[in-house]
């Protein structure tokens, strides 16, 4: 016979009978609150999944918006950049932007450098904020400019790069105090590094420049005193054995386009209240003409400013291949405004109403009146440049 849980229940004596079954109360109670607990943790884990699901899809949906967002940048930057800033990928501060802009990935250089080129206020900041994430501390100039213009393509537009260049400078000259004088040496010392890079590796600059010449173009440039010969020489030697890494290089040079290439050699030069022929180093550059005794002088024997200048072709009666600097619109005894040192080497104003030069050939010729005419035609970075050189050039005296 099988007994059954009641029936066994009657053999017992009352006093067990009723713990037992006080036991099999709470055993029941036990059992549906386990089964309550496991429709419980079921919900959880539903929950959990759901959850899971809802965060990879945000996600998924966040990493598509990164990359809208990274290609809107790189096709319009301003318009680019709310779109980040409207998805919550970035945030509207400069140094959050400035980070992203610096780590880049993903980033046209060139959209980069017109977003940092911007003049307004809140661009700047960002500029700055991005500038001073470069460690530039120790570094030689040539060294921090290579790692500058690697993090984006300096924009084409004057002012743009005058900004960037600016704030590079302010930021080179604080991590590294004492180098310069003032961050305008440091600036326009960077152009000239600029300048000399293309001047030496653009296979269209036929005349390369030397040491020398690199030295002579930078002189007083440092609060009106001259840099040390040695860090002169240091830079060009390193832009000459290595030129600079411009991003997304497709044959368009950094500074080609807006440089025009300097040119040198010999001329006669007629004199000016005495008409006499004297044979002249001649040196075209920053939209002056400078003249020297010896192409290897230090000092020029004069200093022809092309500012308002026009050129013309001439005849003369006893030279040949002659051209000459004219004043336009202006009587025949109005002097042109320009510098020559006299005998006991004082600067004086020279006395020319026109400056006639003969060249060795025809080609020569040509050749000096094309570039000279490149350099009269205004070049809005000429302004630019000029205005920064008097700048560090003069400044302890202003
Ligand atoms: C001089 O003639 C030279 O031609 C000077 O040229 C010239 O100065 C003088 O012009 C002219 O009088 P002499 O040597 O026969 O005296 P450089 O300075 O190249 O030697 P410029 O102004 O052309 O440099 P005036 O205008 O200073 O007279």
């Amino acid at each position: 016979m099988k007994m059954t849980a009641e029936s066994a229940l009657l053999d017992l004596p009352i006093q067990d009978q009723e713990i037992l079954k006080a036991i099999w109360r709470k055993k029941g109670i036990l059992l549906e609150e386990i089964e309550k607990l496991k429709r419980e943790l079921k919900d959880v884990n539903k929950e959990i999944e759901q959850v899971e699901d809802s965060e990879e899809s945000k996600s998924n949906s966040r990493a598509k918006q990164l990359a809208i967002g990274k290609k809107r940048f790189n096709s319009d930057p301003k318009k680019g950049m709310e779109y980040l800033i409207d998805n919550d990928i970035v945030t509207h501060d400069e140094k959050s932007i400035a980070e992203f802009l610096y780590k880049g990935e993903g980033l046209n250089k060139t959209a980069i450098g017109d977003y940092l080129g911007e003049k307004d206020e809140f661009h700047l900041k960002v500029l700055n904020e991005f500038v001073n994430l470069h460690k530039f501390s120790g570094l030689g100039l040539d060294k921090a400019l290579r790692d500058f213009l690697w993090n984006f393509r300096l924009p084409g537009e004057a002012q743009k790069i005058d900004r960037m260049m600016e704030a590079f400078a302010s930021r080179y000259c604080s991590c590294n105090p004492g180098v310069f004088l003032n961050t305008d040496t440091c600036y326009v010392l960077s152009f000239a590094i600029i300048m000399l890079n293309t001047s030496l590796h653009n296979p269209s600059v036929k005349e390369k420049p030397t040491v020398d010449r690199f030295i002579s173009m930078n002189r007083g440039i440092n609060d009106g005193k001259d840099l040390p010969d040695e860090l002169l020489i240091n830079l060009f030697d390193s832009i000459k054995k290595e030129p600079f890494k411009i991003p997304e290089d497709d044959d368009d040079d950094l500074t080609a386009t807006f440089f025009n290439p300097d040119k040198e050699g010999w001329l006669l030069k007629q004199g000016g209240r005495y008409k006499t022929w004297k044979k002249r180093w001649f040196l075209l550059t920053d939209n002056c003409f400078y003249y020297f005794e010896l192409p290897q002088d230090r000092e020029p024997k004069g200093i022809i400013p092309l500012e308002n200048l026009q050129i013309r072709e001439v005849g003369d009666q006893k030279k040949p291949h002659c051209f000459e600097l004219y004043l336009p619109e202006q009587g025949p005894t109005q002097m042109i405004k320009a510098a020559k040192t006299d005998s006991e080497g004082r600067l004086i104003q020279g006395k020319h109403t026109t400056y006639r030069m003969s060249a060795s050939s025809a080609e020569t010729k040509e050749a000096w009146i094309a570039c000279i005419r490149k350099s009269v035609s205004k070049d809005p970075y000429y302004d630019m440049i000029a205005a920064r050189k008097k700048k560090a050039g003069l400044s302890k005296s202003n």
